[in-house]
């Protein structure tokens, strides 16, 4: 059987990038494989964040998981940080990746390009290597992730490579899964970068009410000409709302195509805003009763109880598997 991990990390506030390149679909492989979704806290110290917007964030980040249906009876939902295999793994992984490998990461260049070296934390430099243990602690063999995050995924594939080559097959090979449709939203105010919460321009956040957002839409920036045509290169604003309809619709790049054939540009996006209303309305009613009900408390204690006795054993092999002397 299948083995899914995925997380996102509570950074800030989730975008519709978040929601149509992860999050909606995790929920799409839990009844008929076995999926870990956890909330990446630690990940999210490394860079600097308010103790307070933490917290709200992982609980939002929490109750978005459950709007978005993924069923707690079906599948384990945690947080990174009640789980301290992550940590403990990550103490014995760091030795199996090599700060070459690690200086030429494209997240950790585009994040710390303005910043000096008495500004970079260790834990965003080493980023990679956390990863690479939330991964391998669940055996996961799929990891369902946005393109921006395939790069982490081939880095860990790396160092399970390199891992079994001198210890035996002791790990379990993962690979990055990416939507054909929706793996990168673009900024709505600059189509040529990737939506972000970190840099908020331009974003569509899900907590935004449906008036915002459909006020984001409609003033997206399009390109010249008047033709509705999936073309990224020379049309990436018409191209950026294309992907957003066809993700809400589940449809192809190319249906999504036909059905504007003829359509102005401002008809065009009404119809992607209706689609993402559509599409995000339930979603946000549910978020909010999840909010009220604290139903999130329950799921992340079980979950991580569930999330722990998975992630020891695989510690405890790996542990013995470099010869740490493990006592049980
Ligand atoms: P940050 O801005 O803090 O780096 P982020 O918005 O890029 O965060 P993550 O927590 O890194 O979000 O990502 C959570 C998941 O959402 C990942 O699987 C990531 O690949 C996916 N994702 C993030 N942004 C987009 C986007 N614009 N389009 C599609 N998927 C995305
Ligand atoms: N780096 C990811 C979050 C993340 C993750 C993971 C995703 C941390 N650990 C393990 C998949 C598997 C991000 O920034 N989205």
């Amino acid at each position: 059987m299948d083995r899914i991990l995925s997380g996102i990390k509570p950074t800030g506030q989730l975008t519709l990038g978040n929601y149509l390149g992860a999050l909606k679909h995790f929920k799409d492989f839990q009844d008929q494989s076995e999926v870990f979704i956890f909330i990446a806290d630690l990940h999210a110290l490394t860079l600097p964040i308010d103790p307070e917007v933490l917290r709200n964030n992982s609980i939002d980040i929490a109750s978005f998981y459950l709007a978005s249906g993924l069923d707690p009876k079906k599948c384990t939902i945690f947080l990174q940080s009640s789980v301290s295999a992550h940590a403990e793994l990550n103490a014995i992984m760091q030795n199996y990746l090599f700060m070459g490998e690690l200086k030429r990461m494209t997240q950790f260049k585009d994040k710390c390009s303005k910043m000096n070296d008495s500004q970079i934390g260790l834990g965003i430099f080493a980023y990679p290597v956390l990863m690479a243990s939330d991964i391998i602690l669940y055996d996961a063999n799929i990891v369902p992730v946005g393109e921006d995050q395939i790069q982490h995924v081939e880095i860990t594939r790396d160092l399970v490579h390199r891992f079994n080559t001198k210890y035996g097959d002791i790990l379990i090979m993962p690979k990055a899964q990416i939507r054909k449709v929706g793996a990168r939203i673009m900024s709505l105010s600059d189509p040529t970068k990737k939506m972000s919460k970190s840099d908020p321009k331009g974003d569509i956040f899900l907590k935004d009410d449906m008036k915002t957002i459909r006020k984001k839409i409609m003033s997206a920036v399009t390109d010249s000409g008047t033709e509705v045509k999936y073309d990224p290169e020379n049309k990436p604003g018409i191209s950026n709302l294309l992907t957003i309809y066809a993700s809400c619709k589940d449809i192809s790049i190319e249906e999504a195509e036909k059905t504007f054939n003829g359509f102005r540009y401002g008809d065009f996006k009404k119809a992607v805003a209706d689609a993402v209303e559509e599409e995000l309305t339930p979603f946000k009613q549910r978020y909010e009763e999840i909010i009220a009900s604290k139903a999130y408390v329950k799921v992340l204690k079980e979950g991580a109880e569930k999330a722990s006795k998975v992630a020891s054993k695989t510690l405890k092999r790996v542990q013995k598997a470099v010869g740490l002397l493990t006592i049980d």
